[in-house]
This record gives C-alpha cells, sequence and structure tokens, in this order.
C-alpha cells in the first residue's frame, strides 16, 4: 500500500516552467536558433545540460561548440534564471499543493522530491516548503535523467520505500514514463489526453486529495 508520496517540482508545485522558458528563449535568440511551442514542450523535465542540447539540435548547432562552451552557456542560462526565480513567493504555489502537504504530514506519509532541477532547494525555499520534505533527491549525483526511472528510484529509496509504496506526482511525459518504469503509481498533473500513460490524471491540482486519489486508484485496480 502506498506509504510514500514523491513530488516533481516544475510544473506540479509552481509554474518555474515560464522563467525556464523565458531564460532559454534569450539564448536561443542570443545564437540564433528559432523558438517554437515543440521545442518549449520537449524542453519539460529534462536536465540543464539536455536542454541545451535540444536547442543547438534545434538549431542545427550541435557540433558548432565545444563542451566548455556548451557548460558556458548553460551557465549563463542558469544566471538569468536565478534572477527571474527571485520574485517567486508561497502565493506562486499551485491551489491546493499546501493542504495536499498538510493532508500527508497529518496522515503520516513520507515526502520526498524527484526534480531534475538544482534549484529545487532554493525554489522550495522562496515557496517556504522546505519542512514539508523530509529528503530531496540530488539530481547532481544522478547517471540518467527523465524518462530514466533512476530518479524516481532514488526518491523512493531515500525515505527508505519500495516502489510499488510511492505515489508520484508529475506533469511531463517524459517522467510518467520513468515512473511507470519505476513501478511506482504515477499521478499525472496536466491534460488527460497528453498523459494518458499514468495510472490517474488530475487536470486542476486543487482536486488532488487522498480522497480523491483513492477513488480514483480503486477505479483502476477493480
Ligand atoms: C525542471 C524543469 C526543466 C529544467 C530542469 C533542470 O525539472 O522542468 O525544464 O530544465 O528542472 O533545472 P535546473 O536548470 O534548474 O537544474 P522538474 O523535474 O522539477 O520538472
Ligand atoms: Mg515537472
Amino acid at each position: 500500500h502506498i506509504a510514500g508520496v514523491i513530488f516533481d517540482l516544475d510544473g506540479v508545485i509552481t509554474d518555474t516552467a515560464q522563467f525556464h522558458t523565458q531564460a532559454w528563449q534569450a539564448l536561443a535568440a542570443k545564437l540564433g536558433v528559432a523558438w517554437d511551442v515543440s521545442l518549449q514542450n520537449g524542453l519539460k523535465g529534462l536536465s540543464r545540460m539536455d536542454s541545451l542540447a535540444l536547442i543547438l539540435q534545434h538549431g542545427q548547432l550541435t557540433d558548432h561548440y565545444s563542451l566548455a562552451e556548451k557548460k558556458q552557456l548553460a551557465a549563463e542560462k542558469n544566471t538569468h534564471y536565478l534572477s527571474l526565480i527571485q520574485q517567486l513567493t508561497p502565493d506562486d504555489i499551485f491551489p491546493g499543493i499546501r493542504a495536499f502537504l498538510d493532508e500527508l504530514k497529518t496522515n503520516g506519509y513520507k515526502i520526498s522530491l524527484a526534480s531534475a532541477s538544482k534549484n529545487a532547494p532554493t525554489i522550495l525555499r522562496h515557496l517556504q516548503l522546505t519542512d514539508y520534505f523530509e529528503k530531496i533527491v540530488d539530481p547532481a549525483t544522478l547517471t540518467h535523467g527523465k524518462p530514466d526511472p533512476e530518479i524516481f528510484l532514488r526518491a523512493a529509496e531515500i525515505i527508505n520505500l519500495q516502489p510499488d509504496q510511492c505515489l508520484v506526482l508529475e506533469d511531463a511525459t517524459a517522467g510518467i514514463a520513468g515512473i511507470n518504469a519505476a513501478g511506482e503509481t504515477s499521478l499525472g498533473v496536466g491534460d488527460p489526453n497528453v498523459l494518458s500513460a499514468a495510472d490517474m490524471v488530475f487536470s486542476n491540482t486543487a482536486d488532488i486529495t487522498l480522497a480523491n486519489i483513492q477513488h480514483r486508484m480503486t477505479m483502476t485496480t477493480t
């Protein structure tokens, strides 16, 4: 039975995607890479270096930069991104998320974070949510990014649970694939048509409560 809940950050707890987009778009413009919605959606959930790789590939610039130059470009984007997320406050938490975290605490669930973002601790601090999370996966210690299940397996391990005891909230299709491969229960946040691989989908974070989850679980297992 479910004993722990794992959270993705961007797109589940708050909308940092708008700031990632703004910072990547500025870098793409500087490099002369055309921007479009499919590129923007494809960046969801990818690590910083994987995101840069996708942008360069989009502009057919993959072989134009050395690894050192690529690291420099990623650092430049991150400096810009960090300046943008300074404006985050607890008001930016998605509806119902703090109430759900409170409900989980009250009912003794373990809680961990599986975000690909190296800036996750900074973001949680701005949102004043740090104390809810028993453990946070350090993405710098991972070998593979989403859709690989590694980050989700680690997020269960650090709270001493087996994968089948964990429910994971995630907004990216790459993330849902990783959760399913890890043998955990996937709760998609977003469009049910896009997240059709998830065990259950909530299009509105305000509807994510233990009672509603329980209800959807019985529907999928019987
Ligand atoms: C987030 C975003 C991605 C971003 C990644 C790495 O993942 O969805 O767009 O590229 O983190 O972020 P950073 O450059 O801050 O390390 P998640 O897993 O929280 O959705
Ligand atoms: Mg996400």
